[in-house]
């Protein structure tokens, strides 16, 4: 029953399950896995795609061209999709003080032409969105990046490659990537809204939109499920990184649900019920504990456990005992204007309300969180 198949469309980044999972406190524990091997392991498992930086395919082959014509045949001989496509402007040295918002004008330079030399790759794959995640982009020191001008940088950088999707006539979106800090001490853009913020200024804002990593809006202490409401509201939610957080600490890039599972219920309701129709795509480390064949047990127990809250939301949403509790707290009323049909302010001000009979009112929140933590628990 929770079985995946490619019409889940999961899809996995290839540097999750290719993790060696060297930190900064300790060397790999696996050896280098080959992103041929990623896209036939991972196909068996039954995902739909996987997602991938430009450097990623270079993992066993220093030869790009070599690397991209033998994950091109695995592509064709497994069918799986490439949706989204990215870039590594974090790992080597040269972006050590970011590339977008870097001080260095060259390095600046430099990062643009790498992320145009993957999209050129990205569209021939066939990927739709393009992720940016400013993982360097940021500072330790207020003395050290001038903000404002940073946030010129950003909004110069993704001008600059919105125009060039524009003038190759590229069917690709972007996908901005917020966080709050790690490896930066602070990094620009460390949540949904202030991402959504500069899409405002952006002078293609319509093809600019969000990538939200569970963990990282976790890490700034926000309500992930909050967030991806809100950017579906602002019909953003252009992709997304599901895994496992729990709380304000390192980012821990668990199994999908292997952090706060409450909230991953409620997450899953929303990409089911809300809106979203884009990749349920995994952005996750197996953990450094374990061993190469353990690191499919975690990627298979991403997509398992999506599809048990799936079955398990529907099944909240189909309980009579939910939906009575959920008119009884007014949530359906939510849904009304609160003018109503043709009604004009002069009605709404004639109108007399006495507070202290309206404040007398209870919502019955109560019963119906446990409602929703028995259906969690699997025992409704
Ligand atoms: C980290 O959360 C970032 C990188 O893994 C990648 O650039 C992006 C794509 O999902 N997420
Ligand atoms: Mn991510
Ligand atoms: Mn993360």
């Amino acid at each position: 029953m929770y079985t995946p198949t490619p019409e889940d469309r999961f899809t996995f980044g290839l540097w999750t399950v290719g993790w060696q999972a060297r930190d900064p406190f300790g060397d790999a524990t696996r050896a280098a896995l080959d992103p041929v091997e990623s896209v036939h392991r991972l196909a068996e498992l039954g995902a739909y795609g996987v997602t991938f930086h430009d450097d990623d395919l270079l993992a066993v082959e220093s030869d790009r061209a070599t690397a991209i014509e033998s994950f091109k045949k695995a592509l064709a001989e497994t069918g799986l999709k490439v949706p989204m496509a990215t870039t590594n402007l974090f790992t080597h040295p040269v972006f050590k003080d970011g590339g977008f918002t870097s001080n260095d004008r060259e390095v600046r330079r430099y990062a643009i032409r790498k992320v145009i030399r993957n999209i050129d790759l990205a569209a021939e794959l066939g990927a739709k969105t393009y992720v940016c995640w400013g993982g360097r982009e940021g500072a330790e020191s207020e003395a050290a990046k001038d903000v404002q001008a940073a946030l010129a940088r950003y909004k110069e950088a993704m001008d600059i490659l919105c125009q060039y999707v524009i003038d190759k006539g590229y069917d690709i979106r972007f996908a901005l990537e917020p966080k709050p800090n790690e490896p930066r001490g602070d990094i620009l853009l460390p949540t949904i809204g202030h991402a959504l913020a500069l899409i405002g200024e952006l002078e293609h804002p319509e093809m600019v939109g969000l990538n939200p990593e569970v963990g990282h809006e976790q890490m700034a202490g926000m309500n992930f499920a909050h967030g991806i409401a809100q950017a579906l509201w602002h019909g953003k939610l252009f992709h997304i990184d599901l895994n496992g957080q729990n709380g304000i600490k390192y980012d821990q890039d668990l199994v999908f649900g292997h952090g706060d599972v409450k909230n991953a219920f409620f997450l899953v309701d929303l990409l089911e019920n809300g809106g979203y129709d884009g990749p349920r795509h995994f952005d996750y480390k197996p953990l450094r504990t374990e061993d190469s064949e353990d690191v499919w047990v975690s990627a298979a127990a991403n997509m398992r456990t999506y599809l048990i809250l799936k079955d398990k939301v529907a099944k909240f949403h189909a309980d009579p005992e939910v939906q009575e509790a959920r008119a009884a707290s007014l949530v359906p009323d939510l849904s009304l204007p609160t003018l109503g049909e043709g009604e004009s302010l002069d009605q709404l001000l004639a109108e007399q309300s006495d507070p202290e009979e309206l404040a007398k009112r209870g919502f019955h929140f109560t019963r119906l969180n446990q409602l929703a933590l028995e259906h969690l628990m699997g025992v409704r």
